[in-house]
């Protein structure tokens, strides 16, 4: 034992209660009392004894030591090992081809295109994970069964492909062009793409940590749709993620594991492959990956299947009497499990069992090489097929498979085991040899040094047992289905109340939304699918009588009596509620966004989700999230509020918004809009409807709202597709063609300021001016750049006008810009102005102040939008230059004040 000798600690991973036996035969007489309940009583009785022993003993005085790990052994014993119900033969040759597939093609790859990179060694190390799964559980689209769905380890993607190659879904010549998917006929994507490979890949995973937290609240997604009636079905689809263990440690993977077991998702199932090496080297060298897993999941819930052994080890531990195998196992810290796996079985033997002479006396009849081969679990099909089967009869809580494996398994010298293992894309001739030799790959001496892809003839046994084992489980995994099942939105009509205005009522857009949300939750056609989301903060938007109306989803209904019973508003929770309260996690809120987004593909039925949420703390905090779900074509609304810089009064920097329409300008198919008016919110929600739930767009909708009141005013006549396209004029001062002239584009919450900037131009100065509500710079960017890229191309052909162009077409003056974001955002379009343009935007850090005053700070108020319209006047010989520091002082601007993005 590695005990420390001067302070006599156990290295971690040791149970100090198992450390010393003061006298053995007690303890074989108390192992014998519970192996004989076991044998006549059962497992449960055993349970039940030993819980009331822990109860006494603690009663007593005892204190045990927390331990939420178990034995490092397999947690399924033998015994309750269920009969392998298919060939293993013939699976083994079929895991076999797909191994050397998966290897060519990174080899291949990287031969015709040196540096294209490409991983060989994650996937060899989980291809029984992933066969055992193809060939025995993981159901299709086209079954008896609703469809599971499955998150694939993002870097083994190359086995995914190679076994669909063999499914005769992919062409040789698209294995060919791995990683070249501009090459003539197409090829694959790196890793799993919805976007570029939309009839297969369901869910992007290669960004680590995104997959786990995906998959709990896509189950949780399962349970809300068959609670709410709407897909019964959907109770026995299953959602298996497959993790790598390095990719444990994103905040990501583990955060939301509590909500899996206190939320009873028995549909959920994690398979994390424990080859102990991540990318650099080890995982845990100094520890025991399994064991950490293992305590962090069984501690929030989980029931967790240990896949430690392959069968070869059975026998050793059917002799290991006094339990010095499992002691030992479970004191060996994952660096040491790593060197036994590259170097030779005689290390193994002095260095592993020679710990003990009685280690040593259960391998004496073993060579050093039958000591090599003594397997991991996680390379067992038996122990793998035992996991997955007890996973998916477990009931109450979801399960995670700990699988341990080895990671390059089968590269032998060209990085099994080895810290390198993860970069490795090239094997040389001697290793393509030893790699078809060990997984008896029928390619001859002559071909094996071009690492041909080997497919077996159709009628071959191989292609046969595969094929039947897929259409058992309902077809091919991973495959996408497009959208069939439209929505229809309401009519202009329906809608009237939001385009009359407020009647001089002051409200803001956050107030206009929740009506606007209110109502469509009761719309005949789409009221039953809309899925709001709140982050806890329900209540900051206006949005408790939701609570009322439809109700907080929760599983199991409510078991209390809520504090505010007696109030009309109360908080309540409903089995059939239909909002999903989430709780303090954008990340969870933005995994059910991206769940019920993409119901079209996982379930068939189009859900609308509404995600509500302090903008500041979305694309800035779950950016990658965002652009997951723009990868994989996901649709709905992300309403940004309280949003803008100098909106949010009194909340200082970190809530403070000035980023999130500049970061939602990089999601391609992210339409981004920043409207002042209810009415603009009402056009853009609805054209977002129509585009994506009737004409069936891939595209989602970002959605900023304020939380400053004002009047709203009527929609004005003609001003629709302006609205949709980003801008529109909104107020017309022409004071005479002798009178100089300005354009003014204000937008969301800087929309007032120009326009009181119209009113000091105009009262002050004697300027005329035109205010613009731009309601979208990423709308008149993507046109902008889409007519030049036009125009470059085709010369010849009819010029095409960018709509800001248009927007302005005769009309006088230089144009002026203010933004409660990041000035980088209206000056994305400076190229299609074509006149003088200044833009005043928020860049800085925010302040702890009221709104007037950060306007001021920021130099956004309608004051320097005046000044700067003057400014630019002065510039074009249209207003007098001397007379600019009367007009500072005349707008009661100081022009010594900081500027904002220093202070
Ligand atoms: C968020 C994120 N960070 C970094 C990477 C780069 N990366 C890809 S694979 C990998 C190591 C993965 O280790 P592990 O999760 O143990 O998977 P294994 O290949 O060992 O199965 C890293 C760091 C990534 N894909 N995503
Ligand atoms: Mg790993």
């Amino acid at each position: 034992m590695n005990q420390d000798a001067k302070t006599g600690e156990l290295p971690r991973g040791v149970m100090p209660e198992l450390a010393h036996d003061v006298d053995p035969q007690e303890t074989a007489e108390w192992l014998d009392a519970i192996d004989h309940v076991i044998r006549s009583a059962g497992a449960r009785r055993a349970e039940y004894l030993l819980a009331r022993l822990r109860q006494q003993a603690f009663r007593r005085g005892v204190r045990l030591p927390c331990s939420a790990t178990t034995p490092y052994v397999n947690t399924i014993p033998v015994s309750r090992q269920p009969d392998f119900p298919g060939d293993r033969a013939l699976e083994r040759k079929i895991k076999s081809i797909v191994r050397w597939n998966a290897m060519a093609m990174v080899v291949r790859a990287n031969r015709h295109s040196h540096g294209i990179g490409g991983h060989i060694s994650s996937y060899a190390s989980s291809a029984t994970l992933y066969e055992v799964a193809f060939n025995h559980f993981l159901r299709g689209k086209h079954g008896k069964h609703p469809p599971d769905q499955v998150y694939f380890q993002g870097h083994s993607a190359p086995g995914i492909y190679a076994r669909a190659f063999l499914e005769g879904r992919l062409s040789a010549e698209q294995l060919e062009n791995f990683r070249r998917e501009l090459a003539p006929g197409g090829g694959l994507s790196s890793y799993p793409h919805p976007w570029l490979m939309p009839d297969f890949w369901e869910f992007p995973t290669v960004s680590m940590g995104l997959s786990p937290i995906m998959a709990i609240y896509q189950a949780r997604l399962n349970h809300y749709l068959v609670d709410r009636k709407i897909r019964p079905e959907a109770a026995a689809s299953r959602v298996w993620a497959f993790l790598g263990d390095g990719e444990t440690d994103e905040p990501e993977t583990l955060g939301a594991i509590t909500l899996a077991a206190r939320e009873q998702l028995d549909n959920l199932i994690f398979v994390v492959n424990c080859n102990l090496q991540r990318l650099d080297g080890p995982v845990r060298g100094n520890g025991k990956i399994i064991q950490e897993l293992e305590g962090a999941f069984r501690g929030a819930g989980w029931n967790v299947i240990k896949v430690i052994l392959g069968s070869d080890w059975d026998p050793l531990l059917e002799k290991d009497a006094d339990g010095v195998l499992v002691r030992r196992l479970g004191e060996v810290v994952d660096g040491e499990f790593q060197k036994y796996t590259v170097m030779p079985g005689s290390y193994t033997r002095q260095h592993f069992f020679g710990a003990d002479p009685r280690l040593e006396s259960l391998v004496a009849d073993l060579t050093d090489d039958e000591i090599a081969r003594l397997r991991r679990g996680g390379h067992d099909p038996v122990k793998v097929y035992a996991a997955y089967r007890a996973a998916v009869e477990h009931r109450g809580s979801p399960t995670v498979i700990l699988a341990k494996t080895v990671k390059g398994y089968g590269l032998g010298e060209a990085g099994e085991g080895r810290n390198i293992t993860h970069q490795q894309k090239k094997l040389n001739e001697a290793e393509l040899h030893h790699f078809r030799d060990r997984f008896d790959i029928p390619v001859s001496d002559a071909a094996v040094a071009e690492a041909p892809f080997y497919r077996p003839p159709e009628d071959s046994p191989e292609i046969q047992y595969l094929r039947e084992r897929r259409r058992a489980l309902g077809g091919p995994v991973p495959s996408r289905r497009r959208p069939t099942a439209k929505l229809k939105p309401p009519d202009w009509d329906d809608l009237a109340e939001f385009f009359a205005g407020s009647d001089g009522r002051e409200v803001s857009t956050t107030m206009a939304f929740v009506r606007l949300l209110a109502h469509l939750l009761r719309d005949k056609n789409v009221g039953r699918y809309i899925v709001p989301i709140v982050p806890d903060e329900a209540r900051t938007f206006g949005m408790e009588s939701l609570f009322r109306q439809v109700g907080i989803y929760s599983h199991v209904g409510q078991l209390y009596e809520p504090v505010d019973s007696d109030t009309i508003l109360y908080y309540r929770e409903a089995t059939d509620g239909q909002i999903l309260e989430e709780g303090i996690t954008e990340a969870g809120s933005m995994s059910s966004l991206v769940a019920a987004g993409t119901a079209h593909s996982s379930h068939g039925i189009n859900l609308i989700p509404f995600f509500i949420y302090y903008s500041m703390f979305g694309l800035q905090r779950i950016g990658d999230l965002v652009w997951a779900a723009g990868d994989m074509r996901c649709r709905g609304f992300l309403m940004g509020g309280t949003a803008g810089r100098t909106t949010l009064a009194g909340e200082g920097l970190q809530h403070q918004d000035g980023n999130s329409h500049l970061l939602a300008l990089a999601v391609p198919n992210l339409k981004a809009y920043d409207p002042a008016y209810a009415y603009e919110m009402a056009v853009i929600v609805l054209e977002g409807l129509k585009r994506m739930y009737f004409h069936e767009e891939d595209i989602f909708y970002y959605i900023t709202l304020m939380n400053e009141n004002y009047a709203m005013p009527i929609l004005p006549q003609g001003s629709t597709e302006g609205i949709c396209r980003g801008i529109y004029r909104l107020s017309s001062r022409d004071l005479g063609s002798e009178r100089p002239m300005v354009q003014l584009f204000g937008s969301g919450a800087i929309l007032r300021e120009a326009l009181r900037a119209q009113e000091i131009l105009d009262e002050k100065f004697g300027v005329g001016s035109d205010v613009y509500s731009v309601t979208s710079y990423k709308e008149l960017l993507l046109d902008a750049k889409d007519c030049q890229r036009h125009n470059r191309l085709h010369p010849e052909a009819e010029p095409r006008t960018p709509y800001v162009t248009q927007a302005l077409e005769g009309r006088r003056g230089p144009v002026v810009a203010a933004s409660d974001y990041v000035s980088a955002l209206p000056l994305s379009i400076a190229p299609w102005i074509g006149r003088r343009y200044t833009v005043l935007g928020t860049d800085g850090f925010g302040r702890s102040e009221a709104r007037r005053e950060l306007r001021r700070f920021f130099e956004v108020d309608a004051e320097h939008v005046a000044l700067a319209a003057l400014d630019n006047l002065a510039r074009e010989g249209e207003y007098p230059q001397d007379k600019l520091p009367e007009a500072i002082k005349t707008l009661g601007i100081d022009p010594d004040a900081p500027n904002p993005v220093t202070v």
